[in-house]
């Protein structure tokens, strides 16, 4: 079951809406059963039972090529966990001499890297651009799979991020990383929430990146969701410790692909990462 946000392309139609993305390449759309926020189904005891009854209402239906999606985002905060995969803590330790240990510790501590990464008015949507940074030489997209939770804490569903990333100024000093990481446009997500799927089911999925470059391909890489070396509730466990998220949280789970050295991004370069079992985010990039 996959859930979006979308406007309709339509001029005269405003306002944003909550649609069920159906196998057909349409959208039911749930506002007009008075769902007028994401969160409405997310804190529900049974999210999948909910739309599910939904889905069998007589609502309109709409092709997807007629409509925008947006960012499936409500007021959640957006953090993301680091050093994750083998070869994120190995290409960070190769990154900087200065923070190699504190890398190689993270990745064998019991507590792991959560960081901050989005208030969700920055959050950016399929097909929009994301950022880097007009003062850094190094910079990169990390495919990551994001969990969504509810204001209990509880893994609701599944979507795809995208957690920008200027490794030079990351590797120059370990205490500017909000500066590597949080900056205008450095997080994309989307297209879609996928409801219910069990951990066991999602650690089965591939991410892929592809980037492309005046229409040609430059970077390809590929790993699978089931190298995460936490398990998915133990990352939300640390995010709720001592915080508390009326609304839900989305948490980026860490970054298993990394480009060669030599790889930067530029201007009107166009990232595609595809997660199996949720879809496709694709954004173009621009520098802020
Ligand atoms: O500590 C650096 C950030 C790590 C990260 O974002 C990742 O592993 O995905
Ligand atoms: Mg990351």
């Amino acid at each position: 079951m996959k859930l979006c946000r979308f406007k309709n392309k339509e001029k005269h139609c405003h306002g944003t809406r909550i649609g069920l993305v159906n196998a057909n390449s349409t959208v039911t759309d749930l506002t007009a059963a008075g769902i007028d926020k994401l969160t409405r189904l997310l804190e529900a005891e049974d999210p999948v039972a909910l739309v599910g009854h939904l889905a069998k209402l007589s609502l309109p239906c709409l092709p997807l090529a007629d409509i925008q999606l947006l960012a499936p985002v409500g007021w959640h905060e957006v953090w993301a966990a680091g050093v994750t995969y083998l070869r994120s803590k190995t290409a960070r330790m190769e990154e900087s001499d200065f923070s190699a240990n504190a890398y190689n510790r993270v990745y064998e501590a019991a507590r792991p890297e959560i960081f901050f990464k989005s208030p969700p008015h920055k959050v950016v949507g399929p097909g929009d651009a994301v950022g880097i940074r007009r003062d850094a030489k190094w910079s990169v997209p990390e495919p990551e799979l994001a969990l969504v939770m509810n204001s209990r804490g509880k893994i609701v569903g599944h979507t795809i991020g995208n957690d920008m990333s200027s490794r030079d100024i990351e590797g120059e000093n370990l205490l500017y990383l909000p500066q590597a990481k949080t900056y205008q446009r450095s997080c994309a997500i989307g297209p879609c929430i996928v409801l219910g799927t069990p951990e066991a089911q999602a650690r089965e999925w591939t991410i892929k990146l592809n980037i492309e470059r005046d229409g040609k391909n430059v970077f390809t890489g590929e790993t699978s969701v089931g190298q995460i070396k936490r398990r998915f509730e133990e990352l939300a466990e640390y995010l709720f410790r001592s915080q508390v998220f009326p609304y839900g949280a989305i948490l980026l789970t860490g970054t298993g692909i990394v480009p060669p050295d030599t790889f930067t991004l530029r201007n009107d370069d166009v990232i595609e990462i595809e997660i199996s079992g949720i879809g496709t985010l694709r954004n173009p990039v621009v520098t802020v």
